[in-house]
């Protein structure tokens, strides 16, 4: 069978059976083809896992809507309160020369890269859609470095499943698979609407996914770690794992 009739018959069964047998049914199929999201089991179960199998089948290499500039928000929202932390003030009063991001884990060379080494690659521009869960949502244009770039500069390992990113906010992380780690659309940004990344947005540097939901886009970016298991990270929060929209 071809892979694409192979994919279509996946997905056609698991949205008939959750249609019709239940969602537990869908679970086992979705886990017989490696669909399974690390949070199933979690507060959103099998929804989840019905959500993140169809769109990885259906939707692995699509791109996010991309608008034209006339679309740019006036008055993007950022969504941050004040923000007071004492080492985030002194790297910002120093031009943020010091700012630095550390890859580790699965990769041949850990490295730790200076905002001006992160610009010295080939940039993305994309103009894409940043929505929150809590329903609203702005458009801006945001510049940044393919995070798909550094990591072939580091040099995955073939175990590499996921890459979990941390901010400078101790509570803040969150994980993606090699799948959304490798996209085209997935930057690592420090620029948006043609100035320097905000404070406010997460600047200097915070990473872009327009394929999920604005929690996944974690701001202040500082280390990122990748893995072939999240069983030592939990998710990150009270959200679901996969926010794909
Ligand atoms: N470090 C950090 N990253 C974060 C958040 C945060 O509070 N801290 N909020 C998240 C949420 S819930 C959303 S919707 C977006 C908001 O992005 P914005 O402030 O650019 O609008 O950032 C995400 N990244
Ligand atoms: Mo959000």
């Amino acid at each position: 069978m071809s892979n694409f009739s192979r994919r279509k018959l996946i997905t056609t069964g698991l949205t008939a059976t959750a249609g019709a047998a239940g969602l537990a049914v869908a679970g086992r199929l979705a886990d017989r083809y490696g669909l399974i999201p690390p949070d199933y089991g979690g507060v959103y179960g099998a929804g989840t896992t019905l959500t993140y199998a169809s769109q990885r089948l259906l939707t692995r290499h699509s791109l996010a809507r991309e608008f034209p500039p006339s679309q740019i928000s006036k008055a993007p929202f950022a969504k941050l309160r004040p923000f007071q932390d004492a080492a985030y003030k002194r790297l910002r009063a120093g031009g943020f020369v010091d700012w630095r991001v550390d890859i580790d884990g699965m990769v041949s060379r850990p490295s730790s890269f200076s905002l001006a080494e992160l610009r010295s690659y080939p940039s993305r521009r994309q103009i894409t859609q940043l929505a929150c869960e809590e329903g609203w949502s702005f458009i801006a244009e945001w510049t940044g470095v393919p995070l798909s770039q550094i990591l072939g500069a580091v040099g995955t390992l073939p175990e590499a499943r996921y890459v979990v990113y941390f901010s400078l906010q101790p509570k803040w992380w969150q994980s993606i698979d090699m799948a959304d780690a490798l996209h085209p659309q997935t930057l690592l940004v420090y620029g948006m609407n043609g100035a320097d990344l905000p404070m406010g947005h997460g600047g200097p540097l915070r990473l872009r996914l327009p394929r999920q939901l604005g929690y996944k886009s974690v701001k202040f970016i500082t280390r990122l770690t990748v893995t072939d298991s999240l069983n030592a990270f939990n998710k990150g929060g009270s959200y679901s794992w996969y926010a794909g929209i």
